[in-house]
């Protein structure tokens, strides 16, 4: 089986110091809850940015500090900004970060509740563009699905010119609104992938380790991070995201999986280094 890559989505946009005070806002803090999950195993940082007081932004020039606090203190890790920043925010918000041209950047592929009234909108046409600049940026993109029509729509996408293969898929699973993170979800997701893709699982909340053990076990990859979930085991706050990592790569090694480089996962993703 492939080595396995870890992905730690560090800060999110919705999580706070209120649920968990080690949620990181500031570039300092950034970089030092990157450099402490790259330690631990991970080889993509997956990253949204904050201002000091927590706010979520897209703004090119705080994800430009983040990346370069990042690079100074992990210079090989692949650094993956998010496109989907927070709900609500604009398109145009929204892309700001492939004026970077990083490696790696997300693609939301659909629509999504995200409980109460909170709407993740991405439409055919947003998925579209956003895959377009993505293209001709030189930018893999990272399917976010948070349910199986979201893979539909990116393999019809795909066919259709806005997403080159091989594709890469994030099967983000028991999102309020998408697919629930049940094991016969996962298989689910994962048959329904189109040939020669490769995917990791986001399993949010209470459905993590169920998702990121099936994942090892199935050969996919693994996201984790405060992003997804603040709590370390039921009832207790993990300290820092290399907590995650550490009990994905214990995991990991209980199966026999080894965990890929930051190098290795380029090569396993079919992306090439670019300088950060
Ligand atoms: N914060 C969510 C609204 C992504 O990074 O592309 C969107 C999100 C997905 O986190
Ligand atoms: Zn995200």
């Amino acid at each position: 089986m492939e080595k396995l890559i870890i992905t730690a989505a560090i800060c999110g946009a919705e999580v706070t110091k209120q649920h968990n005070p080690a949620v990181p806002y500031t570039v300092e803090e950034i970089g030092r809850e990157a450099y402490a999950a790259y330690k631990a195993g991970a080889s993509i940082i997956h990253l949204h940015v904050r201002e000091d007081d927590g706010t979520p932004t897209q703004s090119k020039e705080r994800f430009a500090a983040c990346a370069a606090e990042i690079s100074k203190l992990c210079p090989d890790v692949i650094i993956q900004p998010s496109t989907g920043g927070a709900v609500g925010m604009s398109n145009d918000e929204r892309l700001q970060p492939l004026e970077l041209n990083p490696e790696i950047a997300t693609l939301d592929c659909g629509t999504c509740n995200f409980g109460g009234d909170d709407i993740f909108v991405n439409t055919e046409n947003m998925i579209k563009d956003f895959g377009k600049r993505m293209i001709e940026r030189g930018i893999k993109p990272e399917c976010e699905v948070f349910d199986k029509g979201m893979i539909d729509m990116a393999n019809r996408l795909q066919k259709k010119g806005f997403i080159e293969k091989p594709m890469h898929f994030n099967l983000v699973m028991g999102v309020n609104g998408g697919i629930s993170g049940e094991p016969r979800d996962l298989i689910f997701m994962q048959e329904s992938l189109p040939q020669g893709s490769t995917f990791t699982v986001s399993g949010i909340g209470r459905t993590q380790a169920a998702m990121s053990t099936m994942a090892i076990i199935l050969g996919g990859h693994v996201r984790v991070g405060f992003e997804d979930n603040v709590y370390i085991k039921k009832g207790v706050l993990a300290k820092s995201n290399a907590d995650f990592v550490e009990k994905v790569a214990h995991i990991a090694e209980a199966f026999g999986r080894e965990i890929a480089t930051p190098d290795e996962a380029r090569k396993i993703l079919s992306i090439e280094r670019k300088k950060n």
